[in-house]
């Protein structure tokens, strides 16, 4: 199907015109888990999977917004458009005016190339990950090359927010303290760049001295040593090398052929995950409803039969397999 196809809905062909009113529509609509979505998400899958998705994740004050806003400043220069989800409505992002000045980011920006949004990170009936995979095929679609997703360090979003993301960088600053527990708890795991953050504030080489250790000591199954950059969003600097850095494992996921295999691997889980929702949900109400549950009930609760049985019975009655 093309951009002018008559067969596309309306919305969708709106997006891929670059309608950022409808871009903000129906991202509201798929948070909200609204229906009427479907043929719009349907009809533009085949215009994604162009887009570099990279996962901004650590823990709170860290920096992660502060960042992104250098980051996209850098990509902007280099001539890429981007798209930026916070997963977390407390998670502002300062739009490369003030740092520090902290304004929500559902702002329109005044430059074309950029589109902010943010999400509540509770709520979403399917998961976060599921919700975040949706907007950012949207933004893929609208046409941004590149979507950053910050998430704020509660560790088990962070892990799934990697299943949208190719590359997924983890925030750190100089005095890693506790932070280091929670990194062997999972953020370790996660990370393919590490980047410590407020490196204009001192302890930053000690830290990550540290961190170079740990990822020399981590064996990962695809071969990968995560990288460790010193930046600092305030300084402006490493941005370029935090940037080189996410590409250098971009290359490692096409030279190695992973890209293509995690990305199967991920398809998979999603239409299994979707048949698997449909399934319960068509069919506990028809389970619900059906006249023989009365009947096995009655024998349940005499002690004739036991439940399991029951429950066999049930399907049985329904056909299922
Ligand atoms: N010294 C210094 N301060 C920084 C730097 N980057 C960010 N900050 C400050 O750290 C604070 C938190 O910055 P944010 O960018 O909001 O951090 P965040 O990780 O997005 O915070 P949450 O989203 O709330 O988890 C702000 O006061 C920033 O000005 C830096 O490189 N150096
Ligand atoms: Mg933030």
């Amino acid at each position: 199907m093309t951009v002018g196809s008559p067969a596309l809905p309306p919305a969708a062909r709106r997006i891929l015109r670059h309608d950022r009113g409808e871009l903000a529509r129906t991202i509201s609509a798929v948070e909200n888990h609204d229906p009427r979505v479907l043929p719009t998400i349907r009809a533009l899958y085949p215009h994604t999977g162009h887009a570099l998705v990279v996962g901004i994740a650590g823990p709170l004050g860290v920096g992660k917004s502060s960042l992104i806003n250098v980051i996209l400043e850098h990509l902007r220069s280099l001539g890429k458009t981007v798209g930026v989800i916070g997963v977390d409505p407390s998670s502002p992002f300062s739009g490369g005016s003030v740092l520090g000045d902290r304004i929500r980011i559902d702002r329109p920006s005044k430059d074309d190339g950029v589109y902010f949004r943010s999400m509540a990170s509770r709520g979403h009936a399917g998961g976060i990950a599921a919700t975040t995979r949706e907007v950012s095929r949207l933004l893929d679609a609208f046409g941004f090359n590149v979507v950053l997703v910050e998430t704020v360090g509660s560790g088990q979003v962070d892990v799934e927010i990697r299943q949208v993301a190719s590359t997924s960088v983890v925030v750190l600053v100089p005095h890693l303290g506790d932070e280091v527990q929670s990194l062997k708890a999972g953020l370790f795991e996660i990370a393919d760049v590490f980047c410590v953050n407020k490196a204009d504030l001192p302890g930053a080489d000690g830290a990550a001295r540290y961190l170079q250790e740990m990822a020399g000591l981590a064996l990962r199954a695809d071969g990968w040593r995560p990288k460790v950059v010193q930046a600092s969003a305030v300084a402006r600097s490493g941005i370029a090398q935090l940037w080189d850095a996410i590409e250098a494992h971009e290359a490692h996921l096409d030279s190695t052929g992973q890209r293509a295999s995690a990305q199967r691997a991920r398809l998979k889980a999603e239409i299994v995950e979707l048949a698997r929702e449909a399934l319960v949900e068509r069919w506990s109400d028809r389970l619900s409803r059906n006249a023989e549950l009365g009947r096995l009930l009655d024998q349940v609760e005499s002690r004739q039969v036991d439940p399991h049985t029951a429950a066999d019975r049930l399907l049985r009655k329904l056909g299922s397999p």
